[in-house]
């Protein structure tokens, strides 16, 4: 009975607190209660709305995250786009490459939203203070790395996006439904690559299994760490961010993907890969979880190169920003003085 006088309570000062609003202060725990109740319910929060400043905080964090990942993801791809072997592969990747430009666009927008500052957030990223995923920070050393790139760090990217097409946030939610899509084209494209290079001449092969030697442990730790050492799961599944945990999804990664390796005739780098019947998924082998926070540190192969070309990127671009401020600030000089502005012209 208290329970359905309580829920009834919730309902009316979600759906008519802006009646309430006025006779009625509500308490940050009202607020609390009525924000994990729209949470419970699968209602979507959205920019206006209130939500726990952690909320917020952890949200910024993980869409700016991303969105860094995204734009510095394009580095080892684009890398090759003048060595692509053929017209037909530079269009492909020219086009992958744009559209991960686009990703972190709308990305950066989502955390706007937040309001977060963009240019902040840029800033973050190029005094080493954001994270950006792991594996950007590995090297692409022949073609059939993009391939590799492709199939494995696109596919572990769309496994955890899925679900992110849920997450609690609206904007994040549906910038994720598109971003999505795409990703399921460049992990498509980076297969198709794989079956061009595994079913080739030996040496085309060869090329094939290295890059999925080196790939392969980087992209399973794309995940995060395991559960039990992952810090924000707990709260992020409360607060529907996080829908399924980092192990779930490695699992159902590997589960996918092992396949795909044997259909291409590859071999997984893993002695201790195998088929647990009782558990109907793959047993794998331990991750090596201190190359893993050594990257994260910034340590890895190719950090300070990516850090780098991100900085150099966004020297060489002061002069396009200021150019679109100067027209912006003309533009609204042009609204407020409309007169001015036909004589000036
Ligand atoms: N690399 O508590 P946890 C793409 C950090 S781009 C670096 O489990 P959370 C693509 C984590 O930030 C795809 N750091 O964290 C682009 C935290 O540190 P802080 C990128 C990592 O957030 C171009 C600490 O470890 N995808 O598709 O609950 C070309 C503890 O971890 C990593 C996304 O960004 C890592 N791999 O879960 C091709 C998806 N893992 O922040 C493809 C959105 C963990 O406390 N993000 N850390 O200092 C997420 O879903 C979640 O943030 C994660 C981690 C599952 C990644």
């Amino acid at each position: 009975m208290f329970a359905t006088l309580i829920k009834i309570r919730l309902h009316l000062q979600r759906n008519f607190c802006f009646l309430l609003q006025p006779y009625q202060i509500m308490t940050s725990v009202n607020l609390e209660a009525i924000f994990q109740s729209k949470i419970d319910d699968e209602v979507k929060i959205e920019p206006k709305d209130w939500m726990p400043d952690a909320y917020r905080k952890t949200l910024i964090r993980q869409i700016s995250q991303h969105a860094h990942s995204e734009i510095v993801g394009m580095l080892p791809e684009g890398n090759w786009i003048t060595r692509a072997p053929s017209l037909r592969r530079k269009l492909i990747l020219l086009a992958k490459v744009q559209d991960e430009a686009g990703h972190g666009l709308y990305l950066y927008s989502a955390a706007e939203t937040l309001g977060a500052d963009r240019d902040e957030l840029v800033q973050q990223l190029l005094t080493g203070k954001a994270k950006y995923s792991s594996i950007f920070n590995y090297p692409t050393l022949n073609w059939a790395d993009i391939g590799a790139i492709g199939w494995l760090v696109d596919g572990a990217a769309i496994t955890n996006q899925v679900m992110l097409t849920r997450t609690s946030y609206g904007p994040y939610a549906r910038a994720m439904v598109r971003i999505c899509k795409e990703e399921s084209f460049h992990q498509r494209q980076g297969y198709e690559l794989m079956m061009a290079m595994s079913f080739g001449s030996p040496e085309q092969k060869a090329m094939a299994q290295d890059a999925l030697n080196r790939w392969w442990w980087p992209a399973l730790m794309m995940f995060g760490p395991h559960d039990s050492e992952s810090t924000h799961s707990d709260q992020a599944s409360k607060w529907k961010i996080k829908r399924k945990s980092n192990d779930e999804l490695r699992q159902n990664f590997v589960d996918v993907t092992v396949p795909q390796a044997e259909y291409l005739g590859l071999t997984v780098p893993d002695p201790d890969l195998r088929w647990n019947e009782e558990r109907g998924h793959y047993d794998f082998g331990k991750i090596n979880w201190d190359e893993f926070w050594n990257v994260v540190k910034g340590n890895g192969p190719c950090n300070r190169q990516r850090i780098q070309a991100r900085t150099k990127a966004y020297e060489d671009g002061a002069w396009v920003r200021e150019a679109a401020m100067a027209h912006a600030e003309k533009k609204e000089q042009r609204k407020l003085q409309p007169e001015a502005a036909v004589k000036a012209a």
